[in-house]
């Protein structure tokens, strides 16, 4: 194995999945407390007002940060903690939670990794509209130059928006994550508004100055031909399009796709995509972010029957388990060699720059057995199979910078509550307690020697 010398050896978190704390030290509602709160939108009724309790357990998380040897952690910041209205004064006690995060991460030794956005928008803005609206992308703006005021000289890693494919097509489009709502010119709004907050935003810190990395972080699937037809050739082209081209053309072309424009002529309507957004968004960025967990084995849904994967509306494309492929507890085929492939081509179709895998892995139906013990022997076989996914990518000219292993704790898998575990540490609800499972041992001997142990 050869990673490279500094490689970086983490693991993410985002705020809601964590924090708890949900209305204390002035935080505001966000798009998550008042979408968990509706009786059917999350599995068990489950939400993220207690969670893992981080907020009140900051001590203990970093000092098992760094006994599992962590090199970099990965956090989000909760923007309703730090503006509880999306705009206006700041909440003192809300940043302070996070100057008290980055001083122990330093402390530590631990490289923090800051996520401006990971989905809790404040309520506040989604009742002017939410991503839908020009407006937020310019709070989203002010609230970056707020977060880096305060952290710019402590954090090195900037990163604007997780998976933007999800706030839009899940939150706006298909209704399964907060806000909710439904509608293929809603998540076309919401999909540009939120990349040109990612703009507006990296324009704000670069000219605040320091010479920290700013990036973004997009989750990217690589889409495959279920069956070697034209229709399915077409309904593949037409997901990896939604999925991949729609956000990495934008941020490293400068324009749509010329297929997704024909698809959704919302995106060339003047009205929403206005002179000069495009040259926002694609202003330099100093890495991207990539979130790997699956490819999409696509085949064309011509609307009958059942889909057993996952069906992309309006596209008449659903998702198949590919043949012989285990599947994760999520049900999410599990495939590494689509992690190389996505690296590959990112470096050969769009950008030369500097990648981190700012999250991957899996969850599985992990339990303590009566000793205590989290036997996790799949995440490490998942782990170690992606490791060595991503090794193949540096070996064919990747410019990989680090990985970051979703996800430290066992947290809130949004719809899905607290069903699913993804954590290297597992966490016993009902007492909060921790308890690192094999995979967080295993994970600690890769980090020690930056390699992986012979398979
Ligand atoms: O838990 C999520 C995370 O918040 C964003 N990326 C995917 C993870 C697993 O679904």
């Amino acid at each position: 194995m050869a990673f490279p010398e500094g490689f970086l050896w983490g693991a993410a978190t985002a705020a809601y999945q964590i924090e708890g704390a949900a209305h204390e030290d002035g935080r505001g509602r966000s798009i998550w407390d008042t979408f968990s709160y509706k009786p059917g939108n999350v599995l068990h009724g489950d939400t993220g007002d207690v969670a893992c309790d981080h907020y009140h357990r900051l001590e203990e998380d970093l000092d098992l940060m760094g006994e599992l040897g962590l090199q970099a952690y990965r956090f989000s910041v909760s923007w309703p903690r730090i503006q509880p209205e999306g705009s206006g004064p700041v909440n003192g006690p809300g940043l302070d939670f996070y100057r008290r995060l980055v001083a122990g991460l330093r402390d530590r030794s631990i490289t923090p990794a800051l996520t401006l956005y990971h989905w809790d928008l404040p309520q506040r803005l989604e009742d002017g509209g939410g991503w839908t609206s020009r407006d937020t992308a310019d709070r989203f703006a002010e609230y970056a130059a707020i977060v880096y005021e305060a952290l710019a000289d402590e954090v090195p890693v900037w990163i604007t928006l997780n998976e933007p494919w999800v706030s839009a097509w899940l939150g706006y489009g298909l209704g399964v994550h907060a806000p909710g709502r439904h509608g293929t010119g809603e998540a076309l709004s919401a999909t540009h508004h939120l990349l040109l907050g990612h703009g507006l935003a990296t324009a704000a810190m670069r000219e605040m100055g320091g010479d920290n990395q700013l990036g973004i972080t997009l989750n990217l699937s690589p889409a495959h031909v279920g069956k070697d037809t034209a229709a399915d050739r077409e309904a593949a082209r037409k997901v990896d399009g939604n999925a991949n081209r729609l956000y990495l053309d934008p941020l490293f072309n400068g324009s749509y796709p010329e297929d997704m424009l024909d698809l959704y002529p919302r995106l060339a309507d003047p009205g929403l995509v206005r002179d000069g957004d495009l040259e926002t968004i694609s202003r330099p960025v100093d890495f991207l972010g990539v979130n790997y967990y699956r490819r999409h084995t696509v085949r064309e849904d011509r609307g009958t029957g059942r889909a057993s994967g996952m069906s992309f509306p309006g596209l008449g494309a659903k998702t198949v388990q590919p043949h012989g492929a285990e599947t994760t507890a999520m049900g999410w085929p599990i495939e590494p060699g689509g992690l190389t492939e996505i690296l590959v081509r990112i470096n050969e179709e769009y950008t030369r720059k500097p990648i981190y895998i700012t999250e991957s892995g899996a969850a599985f139906h992990d339990y303590a057995d009566p000793a205590g013990e989290i036997r996790d022997e799949e995440r490490v076989a998942y782990l170690d199979a992606h490791f060595r996914a991503a090794e193949a990518a540096i070996r064919r000219g990747v410019d990989l910078r680090g990985y970051f292993v979703w996800s430290l704790m066992d947290n809130f898998e949004w719809a899905e509550g607290f069903s699913k575990r993804f954590g290297l540490v597992y966490v016993e609800y009902a007492s909060k307690k921790r308890i690192p499972k094999h995979s967080a041992h295993w994970y600690r001997k890769v980090i020690w020697a930056n390699d992986l142990p012979e398979s």
